[in-house]
């Protein structure tokens, strides 16, 4: 009787272990897939108030190489009010797959930064008008207005900050960084 109860015991004991071990599997074939998120392609799309659309695209097919990147220029009117729209794709697939809704989905875990280069152009003024399931920014929309003209580099970096995300650059770490040049006239 004793014999028969301690081998239910360690059967349960292996069959919680099965578990535990399926589980962290789960987990870690999760992480190895988020780092195979490959964003090669990430596109500005602008729509100014009149209508028409202004856009660039930002191309990288060999994420793993420095070299390979290929930058449109935006073209933009000073004064206007854009509303702008950021798209992600991998292209190495085909056909690309949508990365967008991807970073949507996890938006508590995303956070799209918009620079220009240099810092102290200050020939844009951007703002976030999206947010995340906590009212913080995530950036995939955003209004754009070229405040004085002139030429400078317009810089979007994607950060991922699962469990860290609190409204700033800082924690985490970085899934794409893309630099467009523009000209304001
Ligand atoms: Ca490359």
């Amino acid at each position: 009787m004793f014999q028969f109860e301690s081998k239910k015991k360690m059967m349960a004991a292996a069959l919680l272990s099965g578990l535990f071990f399926q589980s962290c599997k789960h987990d870690d074939d999760h992480d190895h897939n988020h780092e195979n998120e490959l964003i090669t392609t990430v596109k500005i799309h602008l729509v100014p108030p009149g209508g028409g659309m202004v856009m660039a695209t930002w191309k990288d097919l060999t994420p793993n190489e420095p070299s390979g990147v290929m930058a449109d220029s935006l073209l933009l009117d000073s004064g206007v009010n854009y509303t702008g729209r950021i798209e992600l794709l991998d292209e190495t697939v085909s056909p690309a797959k949508d990365r967008t809704a991807e970073v949507k989905a996890e938006a508590d875990e995303h956070l799209f930064v918009y620079k220009q280069i240099p810092a102290n152009s200050a020939l844009l003024n951007i703002g976030i008008t999206d947010t995340d399931s906590k009212g913080r920014p995530l950036g995939i929309t955003f209004t754009l207005k070229g405040e004085k003209k002139g030429a400078a580099v317009l810089r979007a970096i994607l950060r991922h900050q699962p469990g860290t995300k609190d409204g700033t650059e800082g924690p985490g770490d970085t899934d794409v960084d893309v630099q467009i040049p523009f000209k304001v006239k």
